[in-house]
């Protein structure tokens, strides 16, 4: 049995990991030469997505659950400090528009694409600290849709975060020793979704996973792209293809095109909560930038959510 610190560690360590590598495989997309490439790098540089994620894991642990106002302050405070980190469009925007005008952050994020809110992946791509300390609530999807309405009001945008929400949260509390059974799990993730778009594609994992096609064609039919929904289900399905190794999964995750960094901190933030640190790669591990930052949160979020 894998304990919760372990899985609190992973989920975190293993999120930051997925996006610094997937954000190298832009570069190097083929097997070999990303495992070169990372045999050679001293340091593992996270995206925004692990910028933001910990910025979630920083106002959980000095609130003890989510204020959407300070939630807000710490994000924007983290991204002008390191503005170079790879944030999309959205963000940045609203943080303008809230030092200009003095709006909320959640009324902000709402006026963004003309009036529909974002339904792009960035508040999925930030979860595994939520879905690590709300691993046992009743009221995840309340909890991560208000985490993810500071920057993403569109309902396929929050969607996204509350489906991966619900993935590392049923890893965190799953014993990789008795194993998962996969395509239960997506059907159990699609019932949670509560958007058209989210629940067909999810829909569409069991069958892909049981005629056992190759990746790269699963990419295709899933999505891979910045949207929410034509995302978070790829990245469920490179977890659920190899729930059983940190590396596959990881692999799988950003070999095959699109958003690689996002899709790499999705899958591996719950392949991490499943599996435990100790699955992860320690050459990995050892190289990522902040290591000890993003530890010390995991541990914090651990001490706080008990
Ligand atoms: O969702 P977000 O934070 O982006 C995350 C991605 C990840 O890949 C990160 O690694 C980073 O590279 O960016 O940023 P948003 O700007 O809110 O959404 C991403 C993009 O999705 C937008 O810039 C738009 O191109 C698109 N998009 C929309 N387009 C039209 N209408 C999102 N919402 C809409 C919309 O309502
Ligand atoms: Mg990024």
């Amino acid at each position: 049995m894998v304990d919760l610190r372990s899985k609190f560690l992973g989920g975190m360590v293993g999120s930051a990991l997925g996006d610094a590598i997937g954000e190298i495989a832009f570069r190097l997309p083929d097997r070999e030469r990303l495992l070169g490439a990372l045999a050679r790098r001293e340091t593992l540089v996270y995206t925004d997505d692990t910028a933001m994620a910990i910025g979630l894991a920083e106002s959980l642990r000095e609130r003890g659950e989510i204020d959407p106002a300070r939630l807000g302050e710490v994000f924007r405070g983290n991204y002008e400090r390191e503005p170079w980190r790879g944030y999309a469009m959205g963000p940045p925007a609203l943080f303008d528009l809230v030092r200009r005008t003095g709006v909320s952050y959640t009324a902000a994020a709402a006026s963004l694409f003309g009036g529909s809110g974002s339904f792009g992946n960035g508040a999925a791509m930030r979860i595994a600290p939520l879905g690590l300390f709300f691993h046992r609530a009743a009221d995840l999807y309340a909890q991560a849709a208000a985490s993810a309405e500071v920057t993403h009001a569109h309902p396929i945008g929050v969607d996204g975060a509350a489906v991966l929400a619900r993935a590392v949260a049923r890893a965190v509390r799953e014993d990789p020793g008795a194993g998962i059974r996969p395509a239960e799990w997506a059907r159990d993730l699609a019932a949670f979704a509560r958007t058209e778009e989210m629940r067909e594609r999810l829909g569409l994992i069991p069958a892909l996973l049981e005629e056992d096609h190759p990746p790269g064609e699963a990419a295709r039919r899933l999505g891979r792209g910045i949207e929410a929904h034509l995302s978070a289900p790829y990245a469920v399905y490179a977890f659920l293809r190899r729930p059983d190794a940190f590396e596959e999964c990881l692999l799988g995750a950003v070999l095959h095109g699109g958003d690689r960094d996002t899709l790499g901190a999705m899958a591996c933030g719950i392949s991490g909560a499943y599996l435990g640190v100790e699955a992860i790669p320690e050459e990995w591990r050892g190289k990522l930038e902040n290591l000890a930052i993003i530890e010390e949160l995991a541990e914090a979020l651990l001490a706080r959510s008990a």
